[in-house]
């Protein structure tokens, strides 16, 4: 079943004994980060904390028209009074496999894979009925997909323009002390193909300049920066809707490694089986998610930059300061009482761990397609996903192990992955004990490893250059006769002949151990 909307998703967290709401009075200046940082830290529930107070935003720029809502001055610290905000504050919702699942509308994020491994199946059915039949499943699975434009929405029971405009009355997180400012964590960004018209959303972070400008994270390799791009080469502003909250498929499908020019709406309706219903933003022509929480509009002038960051980031260390475009805000519109959906990124493991393990399991059967021999996949999330990958495949001739390897450097968001890792089928690789042993065990550093160069992610402080560096992989397979000068018989692993476990098994219960 899909979601209503976002406070029905939290709804249901609650009643599964997964969300726990905080009543204590508590600031979106670092303290909620401290809080569901050790939460996040120990698999704890999701948070709602229903009273966010705290001094004003301190704000990159000086801001001297501080919100202050509500009466009740409950802090008054040196920095200049307390505010109130209107705003509960859910945070960590989908921080575990659970939640993740629940988010995805199912039991368990698996099923997706499998629905689209279903559907991308090569295989032509035998038979006229089974033809027909096959036909039918495919028209089933993908009967909700196409989004449905309908007349205004909960997203916009509230409309501010002009004077009233002011994001300084939103609790947005300042996550860690050396942040340049607020940022929102969780926002969907809506664009629009200046050339195609073809919708995009992606989670690009959003830093608060000032009540009605904000900073735009789209990175160098991101789509949002080339519809940007494409906005300057026609002399045009480029119409931005930030959309925070929805149905929470929304997070998934903007980061979600989609094929280009597949509409994240079309994607989001396919996982909740449930067209998205969109409607037309108040100030520029764009379409929103009806059953947002808050909608901000406005607009990115291509020829502008601005100090952006420090932001500390999901590498686990703050990424730099650096010029990025800036968002000039024409419009908010929220439903009544609104909650605002925040996450915190830092040293893993984090909430994001999960959105990211989600992608890998529902990707998988996408990535097979390209790459038929994978078998299995990890991305650990101890090394924030595109740093690392294990990947083990069916190795058929000399060399598959580097096949694999250029593959993985060639495929959309995996081509940032710096360490590969290759392994036979039967190494499960989601066993670090086991793979560490393989490693270990396999590999001959001086011959088993290629080096490469490529983009990675912008944010990788590592690298020689931002966005360029280095790339290594490691064939941790078994060595064919000959492969690679290599010239003596492989030894065998070591495992138990299969009657002698199973004798073993039938007398196990009367051994007592
Ligand atoms: C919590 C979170 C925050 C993110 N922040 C950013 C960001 O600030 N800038 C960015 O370019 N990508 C960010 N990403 C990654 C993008 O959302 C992701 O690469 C997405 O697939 C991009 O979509 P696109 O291909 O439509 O550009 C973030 C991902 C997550 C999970
Ligand atoms: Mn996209």
């Amino acid at each position: 079943m899909a979601y209503r909307d976002y406070q029905h998703f939290l709804d249901v967290l609650e009643s599964k004994g997964e969300l726990k709401r905080v009543q204590e009075p508590v600031s979106p200046q670092l303290e909620i980060t401290e809080i569901a940082d050790r939460v996040m830290k120990a698999g704890g529930p999701a948070l709602l904390f229903e009273n966010v107070v705290g001094a004003p935003h301190r704000l990159g720029t000086p801001n001297p028209l501080s919100a202050v809502i509500g009466n009740g001055s409950i802090y008054s610290g040196s920095n200049g009074g307390s505010t109130r905000y209107a705003h509960p504050v859910a945070i960590n919702t989908m921080g575990s496999r659970r939640r993740m699942s629940l988010a995805l509308s199912c039991d368990d994020f698996e099923e997706h894979a499998e629905r689209i491994d279903a559907l991308l199946k090569p295989e032509l059915p035998k038979g006229k009925i089974a033809t027909i039949q096959k036909g039918f499943e495919v028209l089933g699975e993908l009967r909700h997909t196409p989004p449905r434009e309908v007349n205004g929405g909960l997203c916009q029971q509230i409309v501010m323009q002009g004077d009233d405009i002011d994001l300084t009355k939103l609790p947005i997180l300042t996550c860690w002390p050396e942040d340049g400012g607020p940022f929102v964590t969780l926002p969907l960004v809506f664009t629009h193909d200046p050339n195609t018209g073809k919708r995009n959303v992606g989670m690009y972070r959003v830093q608060l300049h000032d009540k009605r400008t904000c900073g735009m994270h789209w990175q160098i390799h991101k789509t949002g920066m080339r519809q940007m791009e494409d906005a300057g080469a026609k002399g045009k502003n480029l119409e931005v809707c930030v959309v925070l909250g929805g149905d929470p498929v929304y997070n998934f499908a903007a980061i979600a490694p989609l094929p280009p020019g597949i509409d994240e709406m079309l994607f989001a309706g396919f996982i909740r089986r449930e067209s998205v219903r969109l409607t037309k933003a108040k100030t520029v022509d764009v379409m929103v998610p009806a059953d947002a929480e808050i909608v901000i509009e406005g607009y990115v002038d291509p020829t502008e930059r601005r100090l952006e960051g420090p932001f500390g980031d999901h590498t686990g260390y703050y990424s730099l300061a650096g010029d990025f475009p800036v968002l000039h805000v024409t419009a908010v519109t929220m439903r009544e009482k609104a909650v605002y959906p925040a996450t915190i990124v830092g040293q893993p493991p984090m909430e994001d761990g999960w959105m990211g393990k989600a992608v890998e399991r529902v990707f998988l059967p996408m990535i097979r397609l390209s790459v038929p021999e994978i078998v299995d996949m990890n991305l650990p999330v101890e090394a924030t996903f595109h740093n690392m990958a294990f990947v083990s495949i069916k190795k058929k001739f000399a060399g598959h192990a580097y096949k694999v390897m250029s593959a993985i450097w060639g495929l959309g968001g995996l081509a940032f992955t710096k360490f590969v890792f290759v392994f036979d089928e039967d190494c499960d690789v989601q066993n670090l004990q086991e793979v560490i042993f393989r490693i270990g065990a396999n590999c001959d550093p001086g011959r088993d490893t290629l080096m490469s160069k490529g983009p990675v992610d912008q944010l990788d402080h590592a690298s020689q250059q931002e966005g360029f560096g280095g790339k290594i992989g490691f064939d941790c397979t078994h060595k064919l006769p000959g492969e690679n000068g290599f010239d003596r018989p492989y030894p065998k692993l070591i495992t138990m002949a299969d009657d002698v476990k199973r004798r073993v098994d039938a007398m196990w219960p009367r051994l007592g151990l």
